[in-house]
């Protein structure tokens, strides 16, 4: 299944466990202006699409897929290059959730040769010890020397935007040819 929007091939998915902070990440990343805290934002049903604009006058459409659909991924793997792979940092009760839902990712045969880019979400509400244990639990280091894919780890802030240049950085470098 390949999408066309303005002429332009979706090559990145943003997926993730539900409200694992998916469409503020992608809203941050949308915008430099403040993103309003306070507005708690409604669950992805289904997909939504976003138009990042990178350096060059180059941009990037990245494909939001709720984690309420988590079923329905594979779907949508076809002709996509670039995953981010968002986890909430700051809920250690989900992290085993999202580590099933990353795993059967990885071993899709149609990603094996996919830029994987794992975001720790809401930073400002985890610390250095939460966020080493989540990458424990997932064996982040362990999939980085076993598997095919190229994975990056990256640490990203809503609140403050901190790890959003990080964000753009990685989706540049992936996206330049
Ligand atoms: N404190 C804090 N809250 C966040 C952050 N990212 C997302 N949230 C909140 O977490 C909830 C779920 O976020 P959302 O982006 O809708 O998750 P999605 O289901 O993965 O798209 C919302 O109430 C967000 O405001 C963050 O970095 N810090
Ligand atoms: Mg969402």
């Amino acid at each position: 299944m390949q999408y066309s929007y303005v002429h332009q091939k979706i090559a990145c998915i943003c997926v993730g466990a539900p409200g694992s902070g998916k469409t503020l990440l992608l809203r941050k990343l949308l915008s430099s202006t403040e993103v309003d805290e306070t507005t708690s934002s409604i669950p992805t049903i289904g997909t939504s699409i976003f138009k990042l604009k990178l350096k060059n006058n180059k941009s990037v459409m990245i494909r939001e897929i709720g984690g309420l659909i988590a079923p329905l991924w594979q779907h949508y793997y076809q002709s996509i290059s670039n995953i981010i792979f968002v986890v909430d940092a700051s809920n250690l009760c989900q992290i085993s959730a999202s580590g099933i839902l990353l795993y059967s990712l990885l071993t899709e045969p149609e990603l094996q040769n996919a830029n994987i880019l794992l975001v720790l979400s809401k930073m400002d509400m985890s610390y250095r010890q939460m966020r080493n244990e989540a990458l424990l639990i997932l064996q982040i280091d362990k999939l980085i020397k076993e598997l095919p894919q190229k994975i990056k780890v990256v640490e990203f802030n809503a609140i403050n935007g901190n790890g959003a240049d990080k964000i753009l950085s990685w989706l540049e470098e992936k996206d330049s040819p």
